[in-house]
Formats: C-alpha cells, sequence, structure tokens
C-alpha cells in the first residue's frame, strides 16, 4: 500500500486507539484511495489525508431536561462538523445511548463522502446525544428536544450547518427542534434542519428517501448484471423508516421482502411484507420498537428468536438496514456459504472490515456500499434545502425523479472510477474514490487549514 496512506492509518490507530468504530471507517476508506495518493504526489507535501482525517470542529454540550416527575438528567450532546469543503455541514443526529465520540467521528467521516457522491453541495456532519428515547412521553421527548436546541442553535445555520434525523430522530423531534430554533432566534430560517413536516417546508418523499433510494441503486447494480429487480425476494435487517420505504419499494416494483430482523429475533413471510402488512409495520413499530414477533403473531408467519437472517438460501438479495457492525465474520461467512449474489449495505457501516474483505473476496459476489446506498436520504436533504431557499414545493413525482437520477449517477461513477483504476465492477472502492476525490480536489484548492 501506498506509504503515505499507512502512515495516516498507522497515526489514526495511534492517536485515536481508543475510538474503534472511527479508526474502522478511517481503514475501510483509506485504503479504498490509495490507488489515487499513487497519483497525486502532491497530497502528501500538502499533508491532505491527515487534515481529512481530523474534524475541522467538533463540540460536547450539556443536555439538562426534567422528566415527567420533575427530576432532572443530564446528557451528553454532540456536533462533529466533519468537512466543509463542498458545502455547509450536514449530517444526521442520533440520538441511542450507545453514542459516543467515536460514533459519532465515524459517521462525521462517513457522511462527507456520501455528501459528495450526492453531487450536491453538502460537507459532512453528525451529531447526537446519548440520550435514549425508548419509554419517555411525548413531553419529555420535547423538553429535550428544546434543551438540545438551546445548546446548538448557535452553531448552526442554513449555510452553516443543517442537522437532520438519524436513528432516533424523526419528524417529531425535528419538529420540536425547529421550533425551538425559531422561537430563539425570531427568523423564519427553515433551511436550517431537513426532514421537517411538510407544513412547514419539509420535503415530499424524504421519510422514504434513503429506502426508495437503496432500491433505485440496487437496480442499476440488477440492471449492470442484466438482471431485474421482478420477483427478487430479500432478506433485511431492520424495520425502522429505512428498512421500511425498502419493504414499500420492493413492494410497487414487484419484488418482495420475505426475511426481516429486529432486535428480538427474526420474522420469515415467504409471501412478502405488502399491502396492508406494511401499514401494521409502523403500527407495531409504533407501540414497541424493539419486539417484531407480533407480526409473526398476527399473519401465522415463522418467527426465530434471537437469531439474525444472515444465511438464509431462499433470497436473492441481501440488505443490512439496521445499524453498524450488523453483519461479523460469523455473519459473513453464512452469507458466503448460502450461494446469495447480492450484498447490498443500507445502514451506516453495517459490516466489519474483516467481514466485509472477505464477502467482496467472494467471486459469486456482488457487494455494494452503504455510502453510496443509502445516499438517496441525504440526497433528499438537500434536496429539501434547495426548496427553502427558493421558497418553493416540488410534487413527490418531482423530488422521485431527482432521487432516481441522483441514485443512477451515483452508481454510474462508482463505477466509472473503479474503471479508471483498473478495478473492474468494484462499487466499494468506486464510491471511495469518487466520493474521496471531489473532498481532495476542493481541500487542495482552497489551500491549508
Ligand atoms: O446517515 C444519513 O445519511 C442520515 N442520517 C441523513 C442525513 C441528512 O442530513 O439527511
Amino acid at each position: 500500500m501506498n506509504a503515505y496512506v499507512a502512515s495516516v492509518i498507522e497515526n489514526v490507530k495511534k492517536k485515536y486507539g481508543h475510538e474503534p468504530e472511527f479508526v474502522q471507517t478511517v481503514e475501510e476508506v483509506l485504503s479504498s484511495i490509495a490507488p489515487m495518493v499513487d497519483k497525486h504526489p502532491e497530497y502528501e507535501k500538502a499533508d491532505l489525508l491527515n487534515r481529512m482525517v481530523e474534524p475541522e470542529r467538533m463540540f460536547t454540550f450539556r443536555v439538562v431536561w426534567t422528566d415527567d416527575n420533575g427530576q432532572a438528567h443530564t446528557n451528553t450532546g454532540y456536533r462533529c462538523q466533519f468537512n466543509g469543503a463542498i458545502g455547509p455541514y450536514k449530517g444526521g443526529l442520533r440520538f441511542q445511548p450507545n453514542v459516543t465520540p467515536s460514533i459519532m467521528k465515524f459517521l462525521g467521516f462517513e457522511q462527507t463522502f456520501k455528501n459528495s457522491l450526492t453531487g450536491l453541495p453538502m460537507g459532512g456532519a453528525k451529531g447526537g446525544s446519548d440520550f435514549d428515547p425508548a419509554g419517555k412521553s411525548d413531553a419529555e421527548i420535547m423538553r429535550f428536544c428544546q434543551s438540545f436546541m438551546t445548546a446548538l442553535y448557535r452553531y448552526i445555520g442554513p449555510d452553516i450547518d443543517v442537522p437532520a434525523g438519524d436513528m432516533g430522530v424523526g419528524g417529531r423531534e425535528i419538529g420540536y427542534l425547529y421550533g425551538q430554533y425559531r422561537r430563539l432566534k425570531g427568523v423564519w430560517e427553515n433551511g436550517v434542519l431537513t426532514g421537517k413536516g411538510f407544513t412547514y417546508g419539509g420535503s415530499l418523499i424524504r421519510p422514504e428517501a434513503t429506502g426508495y433510494g437503496a432500491i433505485y441503486y440496487l437496480q442499476e447494480v440488477l440492471k449492470h448484471e442484466g438482471d431485474s429487480i421482478e420477483g427478487k425476494r430479500i432478506a433485511i435487517s431492520g424495520y425502522g423508516n429505512v428498512g421500511w420505504g425498502i419493504m414499500k419499494k420492493a413492494a410497487e416494483l414487484g419484488a418482495k421482502v420475505t426475511y426481516f430482523a429486529g432486535p428480538d429475533g427474526y420474522i420469515h413471510d415467504p409471501d412478502g411484507v405488502v399491502g396492508e402488512k406494511l401499514d401494521y409495520i409502523l403500527e407495531m413499530r409504533a407501540k414497541d420498537p424493539m419486539h417484531c414477533k407480533p407480526y409473526a403473531d398476527k399473519y401465522g408467519v415463522e418467527f426465530v428468536p434471537n437469531a439474525k437472517c444472515w444465511g438464509v438460501k431462499d433470497v436473492d438479495i441481501y440488505m443490512p438496514a439496521a445499524t453498524q457492525n450488523d453483519v461479523r465474520m460469523e455473519s459473513a461467512e453464512k452469507i458466503a456459504a448460502s450461494g446469495v449474489k447480492y450484498y447490498i449495505e443500507v445502514a451506516n457501516m453495517p459490516t466489519t472490515n474483516d467481514a466485509l474483505e472477505f464477502l467482496r473476496s467472494q467471486k459469486h459476489m456482488i457487494v455494494a456500499p452503504s455510502k453510496a446506498v443509502n445516499a438517496g436520504g441525504v440526497a433528499v436533504s438537500g434536496l429539501e434545502m434547495s426548496q427553502n431557499s427558493e421558497r418553493l414545493v416540488w410534487t413527490a413525482e418531482e423530488v422521485d425523479e431527482k432521487l432516481k437520477g441522483i441514485m443512477k449517477v451515483i452508481h454510474q461513477m462508482s463505477v466509472d472510477a473503479a474503471e479508471e483504476y483498473g478495478l473492474g465492477y468494484d462499487l466499494v472502492s468506486g464510491a471511495n474514490l469518487a466520493g474521496f476525490k471531489k473532498v481532495a480536489t476542493a481541500m487542495m484548492e482552497q489551500g491549508l487549514f
């Protein structure tokens, strides 16, 4: 490997060894882009890579809120403004008890290249809190969001940094966050957040965009292989916003999700999650997001407790859409042995590095990386920003057409970048190379900082 790339990876391991998820993504991305660094000796002179692995700015803040009994609680809030070379910082907020600086940095780093791939002017960021939304009342959620925004509002803005949702942050939370921003600033700057409700500037299709985009990307992969989505059976993990969008779009296009896994086990529904079952998923999730077994009880299908559906043979496509490091070596071996051809990552970094390398080395498999596959979500966030700044509203059809076009271009850019480096149809390297190139060029042109 390129000596400069190797030295930067070593540096990050030494300095940030206590941040395993961050080290993991740095290793994955930098080893992919090493061939480009070979061709650009000027990168080392400008120390481009050490600059790129250091967030431009990252801060924590105290978030105090009171529960419904009047008891005060204290959480840590984060915002990691990783890279602003190609646009205002942009990325989601995650509210989950396991949020750490490492998780914030890995997500911010990934977001930088993902946003670059969308072709829209957005830098990379991530934020959130170790707050646990599970079991909180609506009033508690509101007070938490108000307190969170009170600490954050000075550091964001439509041309500065534009947060959105991620795990634990959906339309309801964005609404409370936006209300507090408007109240504190006394301005109508709805471009400060995306994923808003439609009545105050949200974009149509945004809630479904990540899942829809993943299916549009999958269609491009299938087209490349002379195949089509019609009749395909898909196994996914996760049935949150993203998983749900996959189920819905797959059903619309004549495919079906026949396996889905949740925290308590997995469901096998040979007829697929289609029709009114899609509504039931929403209902079930709203009642209790930690259990998918009620689906099996209601529809009389198989439920396998405390297991993941990685390795099942009667599917055509795997799409991990739950969370990071969901697929480890043990699952990857089962996936490879199943003979299934397509492994399409959806959640951010759903595969450990060794498992990903192993799957990529399987001659019978095609592996697609999450930073390309799930970029439709943030792409539609970019479209929401455009609509807000233009003070106009696009129809669902207009947004959906643009989303389709963006996913097609992301796939093609990845194909072209991999080919340029003689790598063949390598979607993982291609996405890293294409995403990296734009950010690198912008940083080189903007001088040292
Ligand atoms: O991981 C992601 O791309 C997101 N959570 C969405 C970010 C956004 O700004 O829409």
